[in-house]
């Protein structure tokens, strides 16, 4: 019988797992991507139990997947795997599952080559550049990764002011410039302030067929796909936009890295309002420069990083001299009564501008791939108030 993992929980996790969670003192809501991470640090020895698990939608309906586990229980996506550059990895696969899996971390050589169903494979390898990384099992593609076998891996530099070992000149110059220049008061950029958006499709029809013990055809996957539950970071809709593991969140000046990928089935067009981003690497490699946008392709298997300036939002009209608190005094001071809605701290939405992936289910908006980020206070350092 698989594990039910509750879609609605910030955690992700089965109850098992949740409970685990807190024994350990992990508050992962509140411990924000790569400090969330980093209580895995390496390089000990780790185990990812490739299971099964029914995962709760949005809606509710319960989707037969499959996953990575490890020692907190089974979610979706895969536990986030953290190194830095040149650490020594060894990493335990266990196939639970009742035919061939693997593990791999597509764009490297590191794969454990096909394990059988019940056996374990010892995968060693050195963390490879810095940067963003997926990992799947490969194997009848796009079948097994999109039953839900993938997860994140980040590579973090030994030094330096940028998320890269080698940064090409324009991103170098753009991550000194944080915090050291008239146009980016305020504080550099730390690899504290980094956040993952991690996008997937489920089409419950052929998870169906699956469960069912239906030797699926990958081939026919590919060919006949109609996405019906939209992911971000395993989660969709509310649930995405709220949970502050994924929602940056800081004052004018305190820049984030957003690590950007896609392990589903269609490409995505993430749009960000509030603030302009810089693309600065994209599928493994530092781009030449650093393109100020705000939206961007991520085709299926495709990773882009962002680096998210949080500068005032030049969108808000008003004396530049003068904190936003004093400027916009009146709308941070709203609150619906009804609903007990506030407008501090100013959140601005990321959406995708592939608007069926706003939707679940076949039409509930919006329930689909969506989030926020939040401006919480003024470049002084002083927070907004809050109503
Ligand atoms: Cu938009």
């Amino acid at each position: 019988m698989p594990e039910h993992i509750d879609r609605r929980r910030f955690l992700g996790l089965g109850m098992t797992g949740l409970a685990g969670a807190m024994a350990l003192g992990l508050q992962a809501p509140r411990v924000a991507g790569l400090a969330g991470s980093s209580a895995f640090a390496s390089p000990a020895v780790r185990t990812l139990r490739i299971t099964d698990a029914m995962v709760e939608m949005v809606d509710l309906q319960r989707v037969y997947m499959w996953t990575f586990a490890d020692a907190l229980g089974p979610r979706q996506p895969g536990p986030r795997l953290s190194f830095t550059e040149g650490d020594d990895v060894e990493l335990e696969i266990e196939n639970a599952l009742d035919q061939p899996h693997a593990f791999a971390v597509a764009g490297t050589g590191i794969s454990s080559g096909a394990i059988a169903p019940g056996d374990t494979a010892h995968v060693s390898f050195r963390a490879p550049a810095p940067g963003t990384y997926i990992y799947l099992d490969p194997l009848a593609a796009p079948l097994n990764r999109l039953m839900g076998l993938h997860g994140v891996m980040v590579v973090l530099p030994k030094d330096g002011p940028t998320p890269y070992a080698s940064p090409t000149p324009a991103v170098r110059r753009l991550f000194e410039d944080l915090g050291s220049t008239a146009h980016f008061p305020g504080e550099p950029w730390v690899p504290e302030r980094s956040r993952i958006w991690h996008f997937h499709t489920v089409d419950p029809r052929w998870n169906a067929r699956v469960e069912a013990g239906d030797d699926v055809r990958a081939d026919l996957v590919a060919a006949d796909y109609l996405p019906r539950y939209f992911l971000l970071n395993g989660q969709s809709g509310y649930f995405a936009m709220h949970d502050p593991a994924t929602a940056p969140r800081g004052r004018i000046g305190q820049p984030h890295l957003i690590r950007l990928l896609n392990t589903g089935m269609v490409a995505h067009s993430p749009h960000i309002h509030g603030n302009h981003v810089f693309a600065v690497a994209q599928n493994g490699v530092v781009l030449p420069d650093a393109r100020f946008i705000d939206t961007w392709s991520v085709g299926p298997m495709e990773t882009v990083d962002w680096l998210h300036p949080f500068i005032r939002p030049p969108d808000i009209a008003g004396p530049e001299d003068r904190p936003l608190r004093e400027v916009v005094a009146q709308e941070l001071a709203y609150r619906d009564d009804d609903y007990g809605i506030r407008q501090s701290p100013l959140a601005y939405p990321m959406h995708c501008h592939n608007e069926p992936s706003q939707t679940a289910g076949g039409g509930n908006y919006p329930g689909g791939l969506v989030t926020h980020w939040e401006l919480t206070g003024d470049l002084d350092g002083v927070d907004f108030p809050t109503a």
